[in-house]
């Protein structure tokens, strides 16, 4: 079965640090950083490591966090006392002001080991797609969207899109950034408001004051004053619950084609969270690993440069399923790969179905009712175009 080959006239590479992996948020945190290693296993059992240029990937140094993140809280997470530690009676303010902390974004040991790991893994990526090294530069271990320049948020310390993106910015004109997260990808959207560099477009479950992080409505599209270069370069897609494949796709081809047309992006960054796939621990989407990867092939088929980030993604199981198919459409196997995990593929019993495409019955019993109507998928589309006529490269 490692009838896998390297795609002609085009390099992937994945850029992973396994020391990340071993990183705990605590026992019963949902971010779980295991699932990069169940990610990389299955990836191998498939023999897609042949078919790639393979990174072990540095930290990020300090000065490289700088430039997004400020002095005082890079200095802030490098010394906070984890958890279970005396707490820091000088800086008694410093954990409320950044954030860290609560039951989000907790202090663990080893927690800003991790975060340069992420960060180093992404730019990484960016390097390798700046020096035309790499086509698709992939980062299971970065997509950390929350991350404000000095404020910890949801899971997310250090922003290593955003420090990814700038080092795009060094050599390409126009960087267009998708987001499939089930949640709003509010700390990229914020980084970049007030440039016409770079195009935001997130879809996630918008509900303010029940669903996490509460901003990114379909009215919310960049600086409102026509004098800021930023203004309509960002696109916000808010869903309902139980969302189906079949309407995500469809959406997502419309809008982002029309972004591509309109924007005429020179790069492209897809953050690929995974707790926008049906049965998520934190999800409320219905999107099947076929629903969620047909996005990846869409900007595949966009034929830029692009980097391909993680994200969030609590049930790991199929996180793993979904970043392995996913890794399998940068290469260009997806035809020629077994839907039936391997046999020899390590924690195979941990995947419950055999299937790398369980129905959704297999991931649900009952799926979740869709509450996506037609009419407003109709709506979102049409205040998208009229956004679109204001933007042209
Ligand atoms: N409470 N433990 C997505 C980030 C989502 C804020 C409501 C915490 C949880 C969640 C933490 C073990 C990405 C909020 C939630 C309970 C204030 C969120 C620790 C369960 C647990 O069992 C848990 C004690 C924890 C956190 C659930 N937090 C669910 N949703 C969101 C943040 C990050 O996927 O977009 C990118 C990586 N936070 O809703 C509260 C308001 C804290
Ligand atoms: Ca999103
Ligand atoms: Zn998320």
């Amino acid at each position: 079965e490692f009838n896998i080959v390297r795609p002609k006239g085009y390099t992937i590479s994945y850029h992973a640090n396994p020391e990340m992996e071993k990183h705990h948020f605590g026992q019963t945190h949902p971010m779980k950083p295991w699932r990069l290693t169940l990610t990389k296993s299955l990836v191998s059992a498939y023999g897609m490591p042949f078919a790639m240029d393979n990174y072990n990937t540095r930290a990020a140094t300090y000065e490289e966090l700088n430039s997004f993140h400020a002095s005082d809280y890079l200095d802030y997470l490098g010394t906070a006392p984890a958890e279970d530690m005396p707490r820091d009676i000088d800086n008694p303010d410093k954990e409320v002001r950044f954030n860290l902390g609560g039951s989000d974004c907790p202090l663990f040991h080893g927690l800003y080991d991790y975060c340069s790991m992420s960060g180093g893994c992404s730019l990484d990526a960016a390097r390798k797609i700046c020096n035309e090294q790499s086509k698709i530069a992939i980062a299971w271990g970065g997509g950390l969207h929350h991350a404000k320049r000095s404020e910890a948020s949801g899971f997310c310390y250090i922003n290593d899109i955003v420090i990814a993106i700038l080092q795009l910015l060094r050599c390409y004109p126009r960087v267009l950034y998708i987001d499939i997260d089930v949640h709003h990808g509010d700390g990229v959207e914020e980084a970049f408001f007030s440039t016409d560099r770079v195009m935001t477009v997130s879809f996630h479950k918008y509900q303010p004051e029940v669903f996490f992080p509460g901003t990114g409505g379909l009215e919310d599209n960049g600086p409102k004053s026509e004098h800021n270069p930023g203004a309509h370069h960002a696109i916000n897609v808010p869903l309902n619950d139980g969302i189906t494949d079949e309407q995500y796709e469809s959406l997502f081809q419309n809008i982002i084609g029309k972004v591509n047309e309109h924007f005429k992006p020179s790069v492209i960054a897809l953050q690929c969270g995974a707790d926008s796939l049906a049965g998520d621990r934190l999800g409320r989407f219905n999107l099947q690993v076929q629903g969620h990867g047909a996005c990846v092939a869409f900007c595949k088929k966009l034929d830029l440069p692009m980097i391909i980030f993680g994200g969030g993604g609590y049930t790991p199981r199929n996180v793993a399923r979904a970043w392995a198919y996913e890794t399998s459409i940068a290469i260009g196997c997806q035809d020629k790969i077994d839907p039936t995990i391997p046999q020899h593929a390590p924690w195979r019993e941990h995947f419950v179905h055999d299937t790398l495409f369980p129905t959704l019955e297999q991931i649900l019993g009952e799926p979740r009712a869709n509450r996506n109507t037609q009419k407003r998928l109709q709506e979102i589309v049409q205040h998208v175009h009229e956004q679109l006529r204001f933007v042209s490269h």
